[in-house]
């Protein structure tokens, strides 16, 4: 739909959305769906989560006199400004909560990556928080375990482990009621290109040494050793290294070079190492 593309070239006095930005939205990315999409708030909401991406990714980028909006106040702007969600709004904090508490039930599944030493995983890091996890994510209604890992792992990294990943080959813990599977992708090439397919959703990848991670406790949320704040990952790593222990990795261990993030917030080239390069370039 083109209209969503159209950016409104009256200044906004409140920086809210304009009525006619919510319909697009709106009939875009909630009504414009299978019935049984609409089925049930949850559902829904998984759909009005969607479009506030989009208002946040793209209208706001467009048109920065629009304020970003919490998920929960373009909730209520959505219900208030949609035909068919206006009969609900008096029941919007009860349909948020349970949104919420549902959320954190949905399975969740990715990878713990290996590479090619055993004595590196790969981690990310959310746009938002200051903490890294095993690249993973919620599953979508109806799909496989191994399906959403391989989606969840391509979307945050750009890698693809479709052809690495062994079904049956996996970690899996519970979370009070959510269950948590990664499967074991070991022997990935150190110097491969990662970098996340989705906006503001990771921040950074990077190596990190499993040894480093070792945490004080088996908390959800924990500090490695080297002071790295870590979610829902300490709790895999004892299992992880009665992994690597019956395993034989392909290469030799490494020299212990200090990892190196990237960070996707403030990409910039590295403009002396380039013109150090050039200048070399020339001078020979
Ligand atoms: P998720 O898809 O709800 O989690 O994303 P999952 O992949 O673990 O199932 C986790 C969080 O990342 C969200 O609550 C958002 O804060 C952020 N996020 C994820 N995506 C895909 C986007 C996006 O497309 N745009 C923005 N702005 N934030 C996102
Ligand atoms: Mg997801």
């Amino acid at each position: 739909m083109s209209g969503l593309h159209r950016s409104s070239s009256a200044p906004l006095k409140n920086g809210l959305p304009p009525q006619e930005l919510l319909d697009d939205l709106c009939s875009r990315f909630v009504l414009n769906v299978p019935k049984e999409d609409l089925q049930s708030f949850e559902r829904i909401l998984f759909l009005v989560e969607y479009a506030h991406w989009f208002y946040e990714d793209n209208s706001v980028e467009m048109n920065p006199s629009l304020k970003s909006l919490t998920l929960k106040e373009f909730t209520s702007l959505l219900f208030n400004s949609c035909d068919v969600l206006r009969p609900y709004v008096a029941h919007i904090d009860d349909i948020f909560k349970d949104f919420t508490s549902y959320k954190v039930r949905v399975p969740v599944t990715g990878a713990i990556i290996l590479d090619e030493s055993y004595e590196r995983c790969l981690l990310v890091k959310g746009w938002k928080g200051t903490s890294w996890s095993f690249p993973r994510g919620k599953k979508n209604k109806d799909e496989e375990d191994h399906a959403c890992a391989i989606r969840e792992v391509l979307e945050e990294t750009g890698f693809d482990v479709s052809n690495l990943l062994n079904k049956d080959d996996y970690i899996e813990e519970m979370f009070g009621q959510q269950r948590v599977r990664l499967y074991v992708i070991a022997g990935v090439k150190d110097d491969t290109t990662f970098a996340p397919l989705t906006k503001k959703e990771i921040s950074e990848i990077a190596w990190q040494r499993i040894e480093d991670l070792q945490p004080a406790s088996d908390n959800v949320i924990s500090r490695g050793v080297t002071g790295l704040k870590l979610y829902m990952v300490s709790p895999f790593l004892t299992y992880l290294k009665t992994w690597i222990s019956a395993h034989k990795p392909p290469l030799a261990s490494k020299p212990n070079i200090p990892v190196k993030g990237k960070s996707f917030r403030n990409f910039r080239f590295d403009t002396t190492a380039i013109v150090r390069a050039m200048e070399a370039g020339f001078s020979t």
